[in-house]
């Protein structure tokens, strides 16, 4: 722990951040510049610490959210087959529990391309996408969802409520945490919110980055790093009650968290386990997180040595996947175009650019296929199964994957 002095106050509770980690300074994980582009890029100090009242896990410093979240927005969660598949079970869900009642209505926050809304839509449900990111929001709308393209606040809640009556879902997934301004979004939602309805978010857990060493996790768009005993304490201090917390095995390890308004629903068994797998974990304590830097820095080491032999050896070496996440392994190891030729991506919006902060261009899958390197550095981890079943050629023909999760090793 170090430097508390300078830190600002805990933006749930008020309380004493205590500095755990500092990257120094880094880029927008999701700004792809092109090359030759002139100017500076934008960077702030990536650096994170936890409250001493509430335990959450947070960053000290911010990126406007309006310099994250724009136009060009380039991520599309419809990427990846088992995240669509993921979505649609949810959706089907909530078409089966929350949405069963007479003219059910569903808001979702960062609708994204409108990989969880369309199925409702085609269910002839009642729903909102609010989608600040105007490509997204167009996109979403191709997809036959109804979006607002706004960012979600107390005023944008009260507005939907006014307009559109009360809410039996509000649901979010890779938003919540992204969001700094969470006191009004959660007032927001405590105005649409039906009286019997839930607020349902999936967000990355803080105990499987402690566990996996997932640091890359880090970056300016993931403002807040949840936990059961942070979300409980963040949602009694709102009117709400945690009545539910069921691990996701996407993104690396995620929770996906259901508020209630207190006293409506049970809670389930779920949260009390949790709870006790946290302080066994100890996840709140202050030796535990200086063993996660120092797993960091090991993992960086381990990483660069790797990648450095392997050049010397004369190999090819990619990275796979042009990932938010990679933003902050990339930087923060030091690795450029010197120790990865290039990184393949299938979104086209990145393709032609370059990796923020490091440089490395972004090339379409296509030249991964056509020409297998020797080596593959699997950005995308998280994607890992779905990623080298489609890619089985490349291992068959004698190519070999580099992880870095939980930690350094050739596969
Ligand atoms: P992926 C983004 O993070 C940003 P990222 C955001 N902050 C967040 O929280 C998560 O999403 C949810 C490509 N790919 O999902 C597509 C292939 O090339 O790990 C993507 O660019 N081939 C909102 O960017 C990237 O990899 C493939 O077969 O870290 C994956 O990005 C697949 C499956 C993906 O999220
Ligand atoms: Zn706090």
């Amino acid at each position: 722990m170090s430097r508390t002095t300078t830190v600002p106050p805990c933006r749930i509770c008020g309380g004493g951040l205590q500095e755990f980690f500092d990257f120094g300074k880094q880029p927008m994980a999701n700004a792809y510049r092109t090359p030759g582009e002139p100017g500076e890029a934008f960077t702030f100090r990536l650096a994170g610490g936890i409250c001493d009242r509430c335990t959450t896990v947070q960053l000290l410093e911010e990126a406007p959210h309006d310099r994250m979240f724009h136009g060009g927005y380039p991520y599309r969660s419809s990427g990846s087959s088992v995240m669509r598949s993921h979505f649609e079970q949810l959706a089907d869900t909530f078409l089966a529990t929350e949405l069963d009642r007479p003219d059910p209505f569903i808001v979702e926050l960062g609708s994204n391309d409108g990989i969880m809304l369309r199925k409702i839509a085609a269910a002839g449900v009642r729903h909102l996408g609010v989608e600040p990111c105007d490509d997204l929001a167009e996109t979403g709308r191709r997809n036959g969802i109804r979006v607002c393209n706004e960012f979600f606040d107390e005023e944008l809640g009260k507005r939907i409520r006014e307009e559109d009556g009360p809410a039996d879902v509000v649901f979010a997934a890779n938003t919540f945490s992204h969001i700094s301004f969470l006191d009004s979004v959660l007032r927001g939602i405590d105005a649409l919110l039906a009286p019997h309805g839930v607020f349902v978010f999936e967000d990355p857990y803080f105990g499987d980055i402690v566990r996996k060493t997932s640091f890359d996790q880090i970056y300016d768009e993931h403002i807040f790093f949840f936990t059961v005993r942070s979300v409980k304490y963040m949602a009694a201090a709102h009117g709400f009650e945690l009545v539910d917390a069921e691990r996701l095995p996407v993104h690396g390890g995620e929770i996906r968290y259901t508020l209630a308004r207190p006293g409506t629903r049970a809670v389930q068994p779920s949260v009390r386990t949790l709870l006790a797998e946290e302080e066994k974990a100890g996840l709140a304590d202050p030796a535990t997180l200086r063993r996660f830097s120092d797993d960091v820095r090991r993992v960086c080491t381990d990483l660069v040595s790797l990648l450095r032999a392997l050049r010397e050896d004369g190999r090819t070496v990619v990275g796979y996947g042009a990932t938010a996440k990679s933003a902050t392994l990339l930087n923060l190891c030091g690795i450029g175009p010197e120790l990865l030729s290039y990184v393949c991506d299938t979104t086209p919006a990145k393709q032609g650019r370059l990796t923020p902060g490091t440089g490395i261009p972004i090339r379409s899958p296509r030249a991964f296929t056509e020409e297998f390197p020797d080596y593959a550095l699997l950005l995308a981890w998280n994607h890992a199964e779905e990623i080298k079943s489609k890619e089985s050629a490349f291992v068959a023909s004698g190519g070999r994957w580099i992880e870095y999760v939980p930690d350094v090793r050739i596969s």
